[in-house]
């Protein structure tokens, strides 16, 4: 290989790497426990950026089925801007709405799936019911930011978060409005050590 050759190559290595710092992306792992330090199922960790609020980009997607009389998944968290559809996957026809103020909005009676997606457009957890099945519920954490995760046995964690200052929010369904989320400062960089948050109850 030409020294010419091997500078050509070294540029382009320089091209494909740059500055670290401004780039780096971290790995954000939670381990979250419920008031008696038992690990916990379906909290939601957000890290929203505190140089300001995120919207999700056009066309942003999500889905909430209804599945043997039951929203599936029960907990969702989207970034603001997301549109999200709501199949019908049983025979019975469903009645979905909401009165949170985050989204107040009803999909009346139907079957298969509303031509129309509902979009999410304002933080907040919206709570979610059936008009006709009472025992239906279920929860949409909407957050300003693309970085969240939802625990599985107590372990949630945030691929991919950019170097910078944030507001890890962590909610769960037992406390059923946004002002139940705990929040920290949290400074993310490579090498951050794994985070830890007991919840209140
Ligand atoms: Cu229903």
């Amino acid at each position: 290989m030409t020294p010419r050759l091997l500078h050509r190559l070294a540029l382009l290595l320089c091209l494909l790497c740059p500055a670290a710092g401004a780039l780096a992306q971290t790995a954000v792992p939670i381990t979250i426990t419920d008031v008696r330090g038992r690990a916990v199922d379906d909290a939601v960790a957000a890290l929203v950026p505190l140089r300001g609020p995120l919207r999700a980009r056009a066309g942003a997607s999500a889905q909430i089925e209804q599945r043997d009389k039951q929203f599936v998944p029960a907990v969702t968290v989207v970034q603001t801007g997301t549109s999200v559809q709501f199949p019908n996957r049983d025979t019975v026809r469903h009645h979905v709405y909401s009165f949170s103020p985050a989204k107040n909005f009803e999909i009346k009676l139907y079957v298969g799936t509303p031509a129309t997606p509902v979009v999410f457009d304002k933080p907040g957890v919206v709570v979610l019911g059936c008009n006709i099945h009472d025992h239906m519920v279920a929860w949409v954490n909407v957050v300003d930011t693309p970085w969240f995760a939802k625990s599985i046995q107590g372990k949630a964690e945030i691929a991919g978060v950019p170097t910078g200052d944030y507001e890890l929010q962590v909610w769960h369904p037992r406390a059923p409005t946004q002002r139940g989320a705990l929040t920290q400062r949290v400074s993310v960089a490579p090498g951050l050590a794994p985070l830890s948050v007991q919840l209140p109850y």
